[in-house]
């Protein structure tokens, strides 16, 4: 029994100690002779691996960043753009609109001041609304381009001019029309030529040179020219169709017809009226010997002159 037991401690010695040179000679080998590239994937080099995985994929990220701020910087300057376009867009129709009521202006005070007489009675103006225009826009089936809307919708800058009498309106036209800086481009005869809802006005489709910072354009202007009662009428049947959101039943439109009518008859017979009041006072009127000499009328036109009222004593006592 012990010498087996001997036997078997000699021979875990004898394994233990050729496991051993086994081992040394094993780890030799491997640090003289590298593993081969495909399967040295150290800890080291798994960790290089992931860094630039990490490195890639916070470069793609901050590209996308970039093309993402990138897009948005497009966007807001192409809506800054636009924005700016349309705001010329409207402005151009606004400074229209001062030049046409300038003008009106001057004819005005010229005519109460030369003639003793204002044919206009009212002025008013208006920029077509965006809902307006793009209403307009659909039932001319335009492309939705700013450069559409401003050749083919000639009045989104409006002025209306209420005159007192029939011929007045023909009067204005004419001094309109003679102003050489701007360009009739129609004009639309809606009082000899009636619409067939009954509708009367003259219409002049002028272009308005307005002078920009950096630019001129001509823009389109609308005038329309009109009695009271033709306005009368014309406010009204507008407001009426939309109310009625333009179905209005056959026997209000034929009243409404009746009633532009009758406008037109009511025209007549004031400007009829005015005319005989006209002979009649100039046959009566008996100017004194004093309102009938040059200087009497010299003075009086000088007493009206708008200048006038600042011409005052005030201005000289300093
Ligand atoms: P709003 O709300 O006043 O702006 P065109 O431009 O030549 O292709 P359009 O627009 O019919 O065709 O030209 P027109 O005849 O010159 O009409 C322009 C404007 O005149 C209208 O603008 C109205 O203001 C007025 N108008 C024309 N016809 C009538 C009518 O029958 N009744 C009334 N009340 N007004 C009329 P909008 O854009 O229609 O309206």
């Amino acid at each position: 029994m012990t010498d087996m037991g001997s036997i078997l401690l000699f021979l875990g010695v004898v394994a233990a100690l050729g496991l051993y040179f086994l081992m040394t000679i094993l780890v030799t080998f491997v640090d003289h002779f590298p593993m081969p590239r495909a399967m040295n994937f150290t800890n080291d080099r798994l960790s290089r691996c992931h860094h630039s995985y990490t490195k890639n994929k916070n470069r793609t990220n901050r590209k996308r960043k970039d093309l993402q701020t990138m897009k948005t910087e497009l966007e807001v300057n192409t809506l800054k753009s636009f924005q700016t376009e349309l705001t010329r867009f409207f402005l151009a129709y606004k400074f229209a609109l001062q030049e046409v009521e300038t003008k009106i202006n001057i004819l005005q005070e010229e005519f109460k001041l030369i003639h003793e007489y204002n044919p206009i009675e009212h002025v008013s103006t208006r920029v077509k609304s965006p809902k307006s225009i793009l209403t307009k826009m659909m039932k001319k089936e335009l492309p939705p381009s700013i450069e559409a809307v401003r050749e083919n919708i000639r009045d989104i800058a409006g002025a209306r001019i209420t005159c007192s009498f029939v011929e007045d309106i023909y009067k204005v036209s004419a001094m309109l029309q003679a102003q050489h800086d701007m360009e009739v481009v129609e004009v639309k005869d809606y009082i000899a030529n009636p619409k067939e809802n009954g509708y009367q006005s003259l219409h002049l489709i002028i272009k308005i040179p307005i002078f920009m910072s950096d630019h001129m354009e001509k823009v389109y202007t609308e005038i329309q020219i009109r009695t009271i009662a033709m306005d009368f009428w014309a406010s009204l049947e507008h407001k009426i169709y939309y109310k009625y959101n333009k179905e209005v039943p056959e026997h209000i439109r034929h009243e409404l017809k009746e009633a532009a009518l009758q406008a037109a008859e009511l025209d007549r017979k004031i400007e009829r009226l005015n005319k005989e009041i006209n002979i009649l006072k100039e046959n009566e009127a008996e100017p004194s010997l004093l309102d009938s000499t040059p200087i009497a009328h010299l003075a009086k036109y000088l007493t009206e002159l708008p200048g006038n009222q600042i011409i005052d004593d005030t201005l000289f006592k300093k």
